[in-house]
Order: C-alpha cells, then sequence, then structure tokens
C-alpha cells in the first residue's frame, strides 16, 4: 500500500471560466471598446494585453474582475467539477482547490467559496487553497494552466500540469512538461503515473 496522493487544482482557468467570463462582462460593459476575442488572446496576464491593445484598456479590463458578482458569475469549465468529485472519490487521493485571489479583496475571495460551495456543496469548502503563492502548498500534482508558477520556493515539491486554455495554447513548452488539453483527456492516467 503505497501513500495517499494529494492533486492540487487550480479554479481559473481550469474550473471555471474566468476568459469567457470575463469577455462577457467586458464586452457588455464597454461595447463600444475594442477587444481581444479568445482565439487571440496570448500571455497568462489578460490585463497585460488589453493594455497593449489601448493603454486605458488595462485598467477596464481590471474594472470588470473587481466587481461584485464576476468570480460567482463564472461557468463551470466542461467536465471539471465532475472531475474533481470523482478524484475526491477516489481511494489514497486528496484533492484541493488551490487559487490564487486578486488584491482587491472586496469580493473574490468571498465568491471564490461560495462558487466552491454552489457547485461542490458546502462540505468541499474544507478543501479549498487560497493563496497568492503555490510554491509553498506541498502537492504531488498542480493542476493549472497558468505556464511560469514561481514563488519564495524555488523547488516546490509538486509537479505542474499545464491545463491548456486560450491563452497558452500554442505555447511550446519543454519536453518535461506534461499537459491536460481539457477534462476529456487522460487526468485518471495523470494521476496513476504519480501513484506508488
Ligand atoms: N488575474 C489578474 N490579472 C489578469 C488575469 C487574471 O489579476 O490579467 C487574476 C485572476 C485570478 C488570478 O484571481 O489572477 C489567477 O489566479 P490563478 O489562476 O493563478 O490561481
Amino acid at each position: 500500500a503505497g501513500k495517499r496522493l494529494r492533486v492540487l487544482v487550480d479554479m481559473d482557468g481550469v474550473l471555471a471560466d474566468f476568459e469567457g467570463g470575463f469577455l462577457r462582462k467586458y464586452r457588455a460593459r464597454y461595447p463600444d471598446d475594442p477587444f481581444v476575442p479568445l482565439d487571440d488572446r496570448r500571455g497568462f496576464w489578460v490585463s497585460s494585453q488589453y493594455g497593449q491593445l489601448r493603454s486605458d484598456l488595462c485598467e477596464k479590463a481590471i474594472s470588470i474582475w473587481e466587481s461584485k458578482g464576476f468570480f460567482i458569475d463564472l461557468d463551470p469549465l466542461p467536465g471539471g467539477v465532475e472531475a474533481v468529485k470523482e478524484m475526491a472519490r477516489m481511494d489514497d487521493t486528496d484533492v484541493f482547490i488551490c487559487t490564487s485571489p486578486i488584491k482587491h479583496y472586496k469580493h473574490c475571495p468571498y465568491e471564490k467559496y461560495a462558487w466552491v460551495e454552489k457547485h461542490f456543496g458546502p462540505d468541499f469548502l474544507e478543501q479549498v487553497i487560497l493563496t497568492r503563492d503555490k510554491t509553498l502548498i506541498a502537492g504531488d500534482l498542480l493542476i493549472d494552466d497558468k505556464p511560469d508558477i514561481q514563488g519564495v520556493e524555488p523547488r516546490p515539491v509538486w509537479e505542474h500540469i499545464l491545463f491548456t486554455a486560450c491563452h497558452n495554447k500554442h505555447l511550446s513548452v519543454g519536453p518535461s512538461q506534461r499537459r491536460l488539453l481539457s477534462w476529456l483527456d487522460d487526468w485518471r492516467g495523470v494521476l496513476d503515473s504519480k501513484r506508488q
């Protein structure tokens, strides 16, 4: 009998459709301003690409996810909630939702907990980790759409599995970096590969 497997799963871009929710609310609030279609997204930071499009659009973009209701209204990405619930039911497996809140804390941290309660139920709040530095969190796997996950710990213990998103799909990553293309991809195989 091996030891338990600990899986950390990111929220925005992995379980919750941050990019889709952003674009919908940005276009509704700023209908006369230019926008970046999801196919043209490049780079993790939405605000940077909007700022490059036109300098005033950086703060307009930020205003969207700082607004009340942004995070709770995000739609689940296909298959994500079901996959995490299945992981949580697996033998010898612990799963945590590991997510970085924005520093404008009025709505985001509250709504992230509310989103987990809404889609997973109140018992799953036990599995939530809010941190701005995921390198401090110990786990076997971190499933995350951010290509470069850095922090004060230079040698995080997890293996980062890059979850494909509109902003990272064209990136050529190193041969050692594994990807999950979506929740239809073989996430069970990725978990099994880490079990002893
Ligand atoms: N975020 C920004 N700026 C952006 C895009 C995202 O602040 O341009 C926020 C939204 C999430 C956080 O709260 O960053 C990303 O968290 P993780 O997916 O890394 O957990």
